[in-house]
């Protein structure tokens, strides 16, 4: 073990006089503004988000793709990788499994490795948008939304295959995201497309174990440029309804049209109980992999206020999945991730901070200037001894960069695995 739970305790002593002040201050604060306090901490302790299997090598663009140093080869590797990351933060107790990326050779022996870091297993994700070596068929042209009937069923058939390995291991849902669609006007007839996709998607659905969900992601464009079969959380949601009542939409921050009220999306979706999962990222133009909270803080903490409302007011909608879905190529992985994570769980503190009733007080009196200020009131404190006592509490790093800095991490993982090993995946 590189760092365990006396090597974080040991640093935590340096941290520990500034963090017990600034906390007092705002514990007083808050307290005296009517905020449960120590129900905040705890909520924030209990919120966990998962670490996708492709998350943990340096990530690459079409463009380049600059090896870190001491990335993580095997699966095994990475599940010790994101144990690391939930040691120092205690929100990251979940993987995400891409197949076949990771495809475990031993699922016992991963089952054990994931359990003594504390890990569990969230949604499978399965890639029919790449062909695989030795593959019968391809997906250039499509997979669940192809007009050729045997590659329909190949890509069918590798979600089926999915689902088996993921009950082996315990996972309890299915993440289906499609590159299909078309580049060029005329390529595809889209009504045949949609229906093929519908079709597909039901299949998998009645393959699945009873206590299953399928959460269908939607992207506007990319890898095609001119129309993207899943394009939008409108076709999602239409086609989890067609699926029944275990599939669900799932949101990717990423996969909007610039300025696209997402959380209005979100309100919409739990509304009608079809939230089922959520991936986190942020972008500044038509990307999907910026560290969450880098680019738009404010338009998180809006969301997250729809989804601590969701959660409050919609027992329809089950509680979402949570994931990061982010990878780019000029950070240390393991730091970005801790970057996102503290940006996901501060945008949560402040939702959690809004004054519920106040804002439905104003809301019914129409006063707009209490309705904004009680949203920004909430969204201008400084949440992070917060975070910093939730994480304090359960054992975890007051600071996790800093204690990742000085405990010498990547140093470690250098120094263990090498210098030149890459990651498979992205
Ligand atoms: C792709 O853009 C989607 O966000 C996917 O959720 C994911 O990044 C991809 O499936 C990698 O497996
Ligand atoms: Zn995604
Ligand atoms: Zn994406």
């Amino acid at each position: 073990m590189i760092i365990n739970k006396d090597s974080i305790k040991q640093y935590n002593k340096s941290e520990t006089e500034n963090f017990n002040s600034d906390f007092a201050y705002l514990s007083d604060k808050l307290t005296k503004s009517g905020a449960n306090v120590s129900e905040i901490v705890k909520k924030i302790a209990d919120f966990q988000v998962a670490v996708p299997s492709w998350a943990l090598g340096a990530g690459g663009t079409r463009f380049g793709r600059f090896s870190y140093g001491g990335e993580p080869a095997t699966l095994e590797h990475k599940l010790e990788d994101i144990g690391l990351i939930h040691a120092l933060t205690n929100s990251a107790g979940a993987v995400s499994l891409h197949i076949p990326w990771d495809i475990p050779d031993d699922v016992q022996a991963i089952k054990e490795k994931a359990a003594a870091h504390g890990l569990v297993f969230d949604a499978m994700n399965s890639n029919t948008f790449q062909d695989q070596p030795g593959a019968q068929q391809s997906y250039k042209f499509g997979s669940l939304n192809a007009s050729n009937e045997d590659v329909r069923a190949y890509a069918v058939e590798h979600n089926k295959e999915v689902i088996r390995i993921g009950k082996e291991l315990g996972s309890k849902s299915l993440t289906v995201w499609l590159a299909d669609g078309a580049s060029f006007p005329g390529q595809l007839n889209f009504q045949t497309a949609l229906s093929k996709t519908e079709q597909s998607l039901k299949e998998i659905y009645a393959g699945m174990p009873e206590d299953w969900k399928l959460f269908i992601e939607y992207k506007p464009y990319e890898p095609n440029f001119y129309s993207t079969t899943i394009q939008d959380w409108g076709t999602s949601f239409m086609l989890a309804n067609a699926c029944g009542e275990r599939a669900y939409t799932l949101v990717d921050l990423g996969h909007h049209l610039p300025n696209s009220n997402i959380e209005q999306i979100i309100a919409t979706l739990m509304y009608k109980g079809k939230l089922g999962g959520f991936h986190f990222n942020d972008s500044k133009y038509g990307d999907d992999d910026l560290t969450v909270g880098s680019i738009k803080p404010y338009a998180l903490f809006l969301i997250f206020n729809e989804l601590v409302y969701g959660i409050e007011n919609n027992p329809q909608n089950p509680y979402p999945a949570w994931m990061i879905d982010a990878s780019h190529n000029i950070k240390d992985p393991l730091e970005d991730l801790i970057q996102s994570l503290e940006a996901i769980l501060m945008a949560y503190a402040q939702a959690l901070l809004v004054d519920q009733k106040a804002l439905k007080d104003a809301q019914l009196n129409n006063d707009v200037v209490r309705a904004q200020e009680i949203l920004q009131n909430a969204y201008r404190t400084d949440v992070r001894p917060l975070l910093k006592a939730a994480r304090f509490q359960s054992g975890a790093a007051i600071d996790p960069i800093s204690a990742y800095r000085n405990l010498k991490v990547r140093e470690h993982l250098i120094s263990e695995r090498g210098l030149n090993v890459k990651a498979t995946g992205l």
